[in-house]
C-alpha cells in the first residue's frame, strides 16, 4: 500500500522545496504539498516546520509527524496538534557539526581576542597582546544530547576544560557531567563560557537569568545557540553593562527576526547571528525521514520520538 504524507512548512516556498526533495528521494511514496485550498487529503504523515494550525484540524488520520528540526517547541505549542499524535524531530542531520563549529568559532573569538585584533586592525595598529590560557576558560554545555555532546567533544579536543548539564548525567570520555537541579549551582560555579543547547520546555524557559548568570565565573561569555525564551534578555544587558559579565554571541532571540530597535543589534559586547548556527541540511534530513517512515511501515522501533510529558 502506497504511503501519503503532507508536506507543510512556513511558506509555500519552503514548502516547495521540501517536497520536492522528498518527491525525488522516494518516488514511490506520495507527497502532497500544504496549500490553504486543498482539502483534507487523507495523509498518514506529516513532515512540517511551523505548520498552519489548520493542518491538524484536516488531517485525522495522522500516524506521525516529523519536524524539519531538532527543536520541537514551536510544534507543541500548536494547541490543534493533537495529545496522541506521535512527534519525531530531527536527530542531528548535519546540525551538530555546524553548531560545533559556531561554539568552537565564538568560544575561540572570544578567548583569543579576535574582537580586539579586529579593531586594533581598523585603527592600524600592530599591537600583539599576551598568549591566553585555556584553563582560564572552562566552557559548560548546558544541554548534552545529540548536538551537545558533538560541541562538547569538539571543544574537549581542543584543550579546555569541558563540562556539561543534562537532566540525567551523561558519562563522556574527557568531559565532566552534572545532572539535575542539584548539580546546577556546581556546574555554573565552575564554568567561565556558558554554551546553551537545551531544548526549550517549562523546566527550561528563562534559565538564563541574572541569578543563574551571576553564577559563572568573572567575566563570564555566553554563547545561546537554543532559543531566545531561554535567555532573559534585561538581565543579560544588565550583567554586561555592570561589567559582571565579558560578552555574549547570540544566535536565537524572543522575537524573530529581531527587530531592529533591539538594544543587542548594536551592545558593543554582544555579536549576534540570525538563528543559522546550525541550518536544516536537505540530504541529511530527507534520508532520516524517509528511513524512519519506512521503519515505522514495517513496524520497526524509531529513535528521536518526543517524550510529550517532558516537552522534548
Ligand atoms: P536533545 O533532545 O538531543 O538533547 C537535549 C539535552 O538537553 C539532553 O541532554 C537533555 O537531558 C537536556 N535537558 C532537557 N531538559 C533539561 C532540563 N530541564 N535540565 C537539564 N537538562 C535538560 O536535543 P538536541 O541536542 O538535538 O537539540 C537541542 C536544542 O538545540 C533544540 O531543542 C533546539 O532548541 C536547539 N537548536 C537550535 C538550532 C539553531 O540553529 N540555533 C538548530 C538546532 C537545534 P537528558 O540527556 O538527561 O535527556
Ligand atoms: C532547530 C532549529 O530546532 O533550527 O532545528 O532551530
Amino acid at each position: 500500500m502506497t504511503v501519503k504524507v503532507i508536506v507543510a512548512t512556513s511558506s509555500p516556498e519552503k514548502t516547495r522545496k521540501w517536497h520536492a526533495a522528498f518527491e525525488q528521494a522516494w518516488p514511490q511514496g506520495t507527497f502532497v504539498a500544504w496549500s490553504e485550498q486543498a482539502g483534507t487529503v487523507g495523509a498518514q504523515y506529516a513532515i512540517v516546520w511551523q505548520p498552519p494550525a489548520e493542518l491538524f484540524r484536516r488531517e485525522h488520520g495522522l500516524q506521525a509527524v516529523f519536524n524539519l528540526g531538532a527543536g520541537v517547541d514551536g510544534l507543541m505549542s500548536l494547541p490543534s496538534l493533537p495529545r496522541s499524535l506521535p512527534i519525531v524531530r530531527l536527530e542531528g542531520a548535519g546540525m551538530a557539526e555546524q553548531m560545533a563549529e559556531y561554539v568552537v568559532y565564538g568560544l575561540v573569538r572570544a578567548a583569543r581576542e579576535f574582537g580586539e585584533y579586529e579593531s586594533r586592525q581598523r585603527r592600524a595598529l600592530w599591537q600583539p597582546l599576551p598568549a591566553i590560557r585555556r584553563e582560564d576558560w572552562p566552557v559548560g554545555i548546558m544541554g548534552m544530547g545529540t548536538i551537545g555532546a558533538e560541541v562538547a567533544r569538539a571543544v574537549s579536543s581542543l584543550g579546555y576544560a569541558v563540562a556539561g548539564w543534562s537532566r540525567t548525567p551523561r558519562a563522556l570520555p574527557g568531559i565532566q557531567t552534572y545532572g539535575g537541579q542539584d548539580g546546577l549551582a556546581g556546574f555554573l560555579a565552575r564554568t567561565r563560557v556558558l554554551v546553551n543547547v537545551l531544548p526549550l520546555t517549562a523546566s527550561t524557559e528563562n534559565i538564563l537569568d541574572r541569578a543563574n548568570l551571576s553564577r559563572l565565573l568573572p567575566n563570564g561569555y555566553l554563547i545561546n545557540v537554543a532559543r531566545g525564551q531561554h535567555l532573559v534578555e534585561d538581565d543579560l544587558l544588565a550583567l554586561l553593562d555592570q561589567g559582571r559579565m565579558q560578552g555574549a554571541m547570540l544566535d536565537v532571540f524572543r522575537t524573530e527576526p529581531l527587530p531592529a530597535d533591539h538594544p543587542f543589534w548594536r551592545h558593543p559586547k554582544i555579536i549576534m547571528t540570525p538563528h543559522v548556527a546550525a541550518i536544516t541540511l536537505e540530504d541529511g534530513t530527507v534520508a532520516q525521514i524517509v528511513d524512519k517512515i519506512r521503519a515505522l511501515r514495517q513496524n520497526r522501533p524509531i529513535s528521536g520520538v518526543v517524550n510529550r510529558d517532558s516537552g522534548y
